[in-house]
């Protein structure tokens, strides 16, 4: 494969020396940009994802308008509980609906270990189809949710907020939930090699929602899961492609997350960039952290805002720009286009010694 023509994020994900902070945003690809939903107006959500042509022209959407330094496939993380035999639909303003969750050990024993390759073919159709078009101007990411968010979905059959039916199970079902855990776990695994072999440059694992559990059930659920996935992943010997974990409202146990095994930890906007920074050390690298409703506020805060986040984690390679979650639908793309702009120019000035001590 040609070699990147950026390879920033990837640098900074290996906490190599960089010229600047690189920058993409999670939900890049997505409802605020009117380009999507003009597409969107024609095409189901699922439809696009299952498109591989579609799916490629939305990722390249945000690198084309706004040109950010990586680009993340679009596809969602529920393809993978449908994949695995559950009925899932986006339905519009309620998000995802799962038709039966899954309750019982028998809901559990019906589900499959789905092989990527006859399962989810469309979304390593979509990479090839998306590297292609990139052309190695940007490293493309590729992406999971992590076992406990899609355990989460997978029995509470929405996106509730408070998740409380999947967390009244884990409770009153352990070893039902332990069961279905295990299963999660090899199908991320599996899905995420496959991936992997069809070319992303690194890969993500979304924990949108371990910030509900109680430390319990977070060692033994989220965290749990997220290491035995890494694991996996490490066992088939791909030690060069980085793997980046958003673990949401979990900022109490950032020792903990960067013993998962991921390189880089992806913060949500409540985490000091610079504490964790001081409590990750060397181990791993740092993503993130504005808050997505400054997007909301006018471009010049936008801008003071940017100029904060990299203050926060200050000199030093290692830091990847991002939100603390995902862009918001109502998010003017004008504010996109200041933030990426101000990472860039003023993002150089953190690296002076980076460029010092190398050819750069
Ligand atoms: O057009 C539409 O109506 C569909 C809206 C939409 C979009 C654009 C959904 C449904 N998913 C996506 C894309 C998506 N989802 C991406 C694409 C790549 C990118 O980041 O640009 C990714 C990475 C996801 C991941 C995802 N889906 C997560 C983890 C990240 C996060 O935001 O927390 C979660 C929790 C989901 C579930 C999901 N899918 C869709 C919606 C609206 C939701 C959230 C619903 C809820 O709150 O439970």
């Amino acid at each position: 494969m040609k070699p990147l023509e950026n390879d920033l994020f990837l640098k900074a994900c290996r906490r190599e020396p960089t010229e600047r902070t690189p920058i993409w945003l999670m939900r890049q690809a997505g409802r605020y940009l009117p380009s999507y939903q003009t597409l969107r107006q024609r095409y189901d959500f699922l439809t696009l994802c299952r498109t591989p042509e579609l799916a490629a022209e939305i990722t390249l959407q945000p690198v084309e308008q706004l040109d950010v330094d990586a680009a993340i496939l679009f596809s969602d993380i529920l393809v993978v509980p449908e994949a695995m035999g559950l009925t899932v639909r986006i339905e519009d303003g309620l998000g995802p609906q799962i038709e039966h969750p899954v309750r019982t050990a028998a809901d559990v024993a019906r589900l499959v270990i789905p092989d990527p390759h006859e399962k989810l073919g469309y979304v390593l159709e979509a990479i090839r189809a998306t590297l292609e078009r990139l052309r190695g101007r940007v490293p493309l990411i590729g992406f999971a949710g992590a076992p406990w968010t899609l355990l989460a979905y997978m029995v509470e059959g929405s996106g509730t907020g408070d998740f409380r039916r999947a967390r009244v199970f884990v409770r009153e079902a352990p070893d039902v939930a332990r069961a279905l855990l295990e299963k999660i776990v090899h199908a991320v695994a599996r899905f995420l090699r496959a991936q992997i072999e069809a070319g992303v440059h690194a890969v993500q694992l979304f924990d949108t929602w371990a910030g509900l559990l109680d430390p319990d059930s977070l060692t033994e659920f989220a965290l749990a899961g997220v290491r035995r996935v890494i694991r996996e992943l490490k066992a088939a010997g791909r030690d060069d492609v980085p793997i980046l974990l958003f673990s949401r409202g979990t900022a109490a146990w950032m020792e903990t997350l960067a013993e998962t095994g991921a390189d880089v930890l992806s913060l949500d906007w409540t985490c000091d960039l610079a504490r964790a920074r001081r409590q990750v050390g060397d181990r791993v690298a740092l993503q993130g952290n504005l808050d997505p409703i400054a997007l909301l506020a006018s471009p010049d805060i936008v801008a003071r805002e940017a100029r904060r986040v990299l203050a926060r984690f200050g000199p030093g390679s290692g830091h990847i720009f991002n939100l603390g979650h995902g862009v918001l639908p109502e998010t003017p793309v004008e504010n996109v286009r200041r933030l990426v702009d101000t990472v860039k120019r003023e993002s150089p000035k953190y690296h002076v010694e980076d460029r010092a001590g190398t050819d750069l």
